[in-house]
């Protein structure tokens, strides 16, 4: 029987993953982990236990305590937050990996690794970005990313670790939300639109990127993870696409369904930069080959689904904040 362990359990992914790993595999398969106590949110229909992915002592003892044989290791700064503090991003990302490896080198786990279209950079082709090319990130969160596919493929030729990764795009989901990312906005413009039928983005209205709804993205990590190992000749990491959307167009996907809601801009120097660095649209090619990877979710389905499933929990629109949104 399965057992797997999920680190970065209660972030934006995880949240999301842990209930679905559940589902597919059984709820006493699925432990987990967050550095964050989430016993509340994740540990009524199945074990959640507070691990740091950083604490390779502790890692190692809950992985052997409950006999896991696959890791989902989701545990990460995100790109915004990293540049405020690179020297925490650079622990946390590849420490925490590189003890996630360790561990599985050691007791035989599988390892399924979120990458991110971050990890490219701006000398990359950004339309069409191909699945093997030029990878020079300029932001630390694309340093760590980079540097991840890169471990994660050597301990897959040096010690035959079963690791498969992801480079995730945007990821847009109502269950968590996300912290610290350059993609947030693809998120909060919902709450925002629903609360006050007005947002302030903090990208500019034409920064195309690759997005994704999150029930895709957490089908894409299952399916690849249990995709045939001889049919794969990339591991580390897939680029996998959904649609492409710029802050304008997710508004005006937003106003056929709430004719009032306004977008206005106030660019986050930071985040743009990163944004800018970024593909504009990946070519997946490689994922639908050989794992058969196809999106469910486009645009429009994935303003509608959000919608429809944020107003229930966030109730009647209230007035806008004193500082504005
Ligand atoms: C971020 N949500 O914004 C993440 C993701 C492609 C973006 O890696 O940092």
């Amino acid at each position: 029987m399965k057992r797997i362990l999920v680190s970065g359990a209660a972030g934006q992914i995880g949240s999301e993953l842990v209930p679905a790993l559940r589902a597919r595999y059984g709820a006493a398969t699925v432990i987990a982990t967050d550095i964050r106590d989430a016993h509340d949110a994740l540990g009524k229909d199945g074990i959640f236990e507070v691990v740091d992915s950083t604490d390779a002592a502790a890692l190692d003892k809950t992985v052997q305590r409950h006999g896991i044989d696959a890791i989902y290791h989701l545990a990460a700064i995100l790109s915004a937050t990293a540049e405020y503090s690179p020297q925490r991003a650079y622990r946390i990302n590849l420490g925490g990996l590189f003890n996630v490896l360790e561990v599985a080198r050691e007791h035989g786990c599988a390892v399924f690794t979120p990458s991110s279209i971050a990890a490219f950079g701006p000398s990359t082709p950004r339309d069409g970005t191909p699945q093997d090319t030029v990878q020079r990130p300029t932001s630390i969160y694309g340093i760590t990313k980079v540097a991840g596919e890169l471990l994660c493929d050597y301990y897959f030729t040096r010690f035959g670790v079963d690791t498969r990764g992801l480079r995730y795009p945007g990821l847009i989901s109502h269950t968590a939300r996300p912290g610290g990312g350059t993609t947030d906005y693809a998120v909060e413009i919902f709450y925002h639109a629903l609360q006050y039928g007005r947002y302030t983005c903090f990208l500019a209205a034409d920064t195309q990127l690759d997005l994704m709804y999150m029930p895709d993205a957490i089908r894409a990590a299952i399916e690849l993870m249990e995709a045939e190992p001889a049919r794969l000749r990339h591991r580390n990491a897939f680029n996998i696409a959904a649609f492409q959307a710029t802050p304008a167009a997710l508004a005006e996907a937003i106003r056929r369904h709430l004719p009032e809601f306004e977008i206005r801009y106030e660019i986050d120097p930071v985040r743009q930069r990163i944004a800018d660095s970024w593909p504009r649209r990946v070519d997946d090619a490689a994922a639908r080959e050989e794992w058969g990877w196809r999106a469910a979710y486009d645009l429009e389905a994935t303003v509608a689904d959000m919608l429809r499933s944020l107003a229930p929990k966030l109730g009647p629109p209230s007035p806008v904040p004193a500082g504005g949104t």
